[in-house]
């Protein structure tokens, strides 16, 4: 089967292909897609902008459309930036500048807990849209550390480790992150329907 990612964004293709990686399954990305047009991500939760993403790129291509929303919330500041992550200190998007507005909103906090947080939506040719969600833990460190990863990857440090997502093994972060999470309840969740052999 033909299975389209909606994302346009590298580095979650990237990991979306590496946790996505079954015989029978050919993955396609929307920039594949050139047609697909741009989704307005306006909906107050991951789950409506997945949604939205997901049946866009399905109604377009005919295929099963599969789309990533997510982001980090962060306790002492009542879950922003939440479906804000990406344009938290304004367009275009700037990973720097939102560590940066992150770190200056922190400032003298103490209680630094954060969570990121994935929604997968799967879109089905029949119109059926499906969603799954995906959790990591962690806390917020005090500047900037690594360079790998991307977006609040320097920032945040995952439950049970002292790095940040920055500096630990991307085979860390394919293991134990949100997108990772969301994945596994994908796979068991959408087994069948994507002939999984497992
Ligand atoms: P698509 O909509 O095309 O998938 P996007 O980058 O706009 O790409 P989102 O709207 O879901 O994706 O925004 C996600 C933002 O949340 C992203 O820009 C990062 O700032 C942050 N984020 C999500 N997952 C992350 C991760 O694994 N590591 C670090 N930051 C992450």
């Amino acid at each position: 089967m033909n299975l389209i990612l909606a994302t346009r964004n590298e580095h979650k293709l990237l990991e979306i292909r590496k946790l996505f990686d079954f015989a029978g399954v050919r993955v396609q990305s929307a920039l594949d897609f050139p047609e697909v047009p741009e989704v307005e991500e306006d909906g107050g939760t991951f789950e409506a902008n997945a949604i939205k993403k997901a049946s866009t790129l399905c109604r377009v291509t005919g295929f099963h459309a599969l789309a990533d929303d997510s982001g980090l919330e962060v306790k002492a500041l009542a879950g922003e930036p939440g479906v804000y992550s990406a344009r938290y200190a304004g367009e275009p998007v700037d990973y720097h500048a939102n560590n940066v507005k992150l770190l200056r909103e922190l400032q003298g906090v103490e209680n630094r807990e954060a969570r990121f947080v994935c929604v997968m939506a799967l879109a089905f040719p029949d119109g059926r849209v499906e969603t799954v969600r995906g959790e990591c833990r962690g806390r917020i460190a005090a500047a900037c550390r690594g360079t790998n990863g991307f977006g609040y990857d320097p920032l945040f440090i995952p439950e049970g480790h002292e790095q940040t997502f920055g500096e630990l093994e991307e085979s860390v972060k394919s293991r134990i992150s949100h997108r990772a999470h969301a994945m596994q309840q994908a796979v068991t969740a959408w087994k069948q329907l994507l002939a999984i052999p497992r």
